[in-house]
């Protein structure tokens, strides 16, 4: 094999025949936020070629789940992010869910399933239904509020720590801590070095609460040990799957209910149709937000093996960016893709991925988003927009930094 050249930690490859070369940056801050390149990116090709990155892009919908639904061709042992783990060491030891590949990603992930399953969800539901309800009268009787820190942030951190089991959960710590795995998934940029410098100290504090003693003894963290004890899997990849429901569970939850907040008040007709059905149609909403904002905006795969995918050849150690919001919006799959309309049949986005690493907490995310959605339908009659939301940049994760809203009682 020849010399490698390395580029944020992966292969530089070339350009393949018939692929653009595009120096755009999907990774500055303006185009994590306002991410109006999509329809460039779409319209250029099934692939381009990011020149700044020497790496792969696609946002059209066929591609795109083409390439994430393969686990076999487009593995994620190598990073999901921009650094390829097969050249450069990881920030930290490796996700024992999200960055391996089957066989060993099917053990591990039977036993997440079955501790997130649907039945599992459901037995949640109830609490869910009455923070939700608490934290919609507080936020009401207030009138304004800042929703991402109000009502965003405050709903995650209160349920999930405690579904998992933590005992001393810590809002702040919690959603830094999410904002640091995604910020980590991108190139060498500020954004990355800053979450690399904070994670000194949030590291140590999330692993801290990852072990057996930590964590209640009823709660989903405990039942990973008890598979643990079954020999289903060692003591230490329990708490490793601990490690990851904190990666995962919170900013992504967090995101999910501020961007349908910013969809809901910046759609009323779309928030009055929820109204009149706050109970069968919370869940719509929520799906139908997860479509058009897209919290998790973009993963990457590395490809294993030279192949082709619509007609372009892509080698061994492509580093392809997948970018699920672009997909989500594509016009060659959705009517009217810019249009928020929660009566449509939003199934089939790729916000929660596809494939065997399709998202393993999505029982719990829709349980989440429903609540709080529910609980705000049945008791909020306008929600209104008091100063410009601003969105925060994240290398892979599209959710608000701030939103000022005034909530009017039904
Ligand atoms: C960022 C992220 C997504 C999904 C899973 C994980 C992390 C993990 O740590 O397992």
């Amino acid at each position: 094999m020849g010399a490698v050249e390395l580029v944020h930690g992966h292969k530089r490859i070339e350009p393949p025949d018939g692929v653009p070369s595009w120096d755009v940056d999907p990774y500055s801050a303006g185009n994590l936020t306002d991410r109006t390149y999509f329809d460039a990116l779409r319209s250029k090709g099934p692939f381009v070629y990011l020149s700044r990155y020497g790496m792969l892009a696609c946002g059209r919908y066929d591609v795109t789940r083409e390439v994430f639904s393969d686990h076999v061709r487009f593995v994620s042992s190598r990073g999901v992010g921009v650094s390829d783990f097969g050249l450069e060491e990881p920030w930290r030891p490796p996700s024992i869910i999200l960055e391996v590949d089957p066989p060993y990603h099917t053990r591990t992930r039977r036993v997440i399933m079955r501790a997130l399953s649907p039945k599992v969800a459901r037995e949640l539901r109830d609490a869910f239904k009455a923070d939700a309800e608490r934290l919609i009268d507080a936020v009401v009787a207030k009138g304004e509020i800042e929703a991402v820190t109000d009502i965003a942030e405050a709903f995650p951190t209160k349920v999930f720590p405690e579904a998992v089991g933590i005992k001393d959960p810590d809002a702040k710590m919690l959603v830094e801590f999410g904002s640091i795995v995604f910020n980590a998934i991108g190139p060498e940029n500020e954004l990355r070095n800053r979450a690399m410098a904070r994670n000194k100290v949030v590291m140590p504090w999330i692993l801290e609460r990852c072990s057996r003693e930590r964590l209640t003894p009823d709660g989903i963290g405990a039942s990973f040990f008890e598979a643990a004890d079954a020999g289903e899997i060692t003591e230490h990849e329990a708490g490793m799957l601990v490690r990851s429901l904190l990666s995962a569970g919170v900013d992504t939850t967090v995101t999910g209910i501020g961007n349908a907040l910013w969809c809901l008040a910046n759609n009323p007709q779309e928030y009055e149709k929820l109204k009149a059905d706050p109970e069968g149609l919370a869940l719509p909403a929520f799906e139908e937000t997860l479509r058009y904002t897209s919290p998790v905006q973009a993963f990457c795969r590395t490809a294993a093996v030279d192949t082709e995918v619509a007609g372009i050849r892509i080698e061994e150690g492509s580093k392809i960016l997948c970018v699920l919001g672009a997909a989500n919006m594509d016009p060659d799959h959705w009517e009217a893709p810019e249009k928020f309309d929660i009566s449509r049949q939003a199934a089939g986005h790729l916000a929660l991925g596809v494939g065997v690493h399709v998202c393993v907490g999505q029982n719990i995310a829709r349980a989440e988003g429903r609540a709080v959605l529910r609980a705000l339908a049945e008791r909020v009659d306008r929600i209104e927009l008091t100063g410009e939301p601003t969105w925060r940049p994240n290398n892979a994760i599209h959710g608000l930094d701030r939103m000022p809203l005034r909530l009017v009682p039904r």
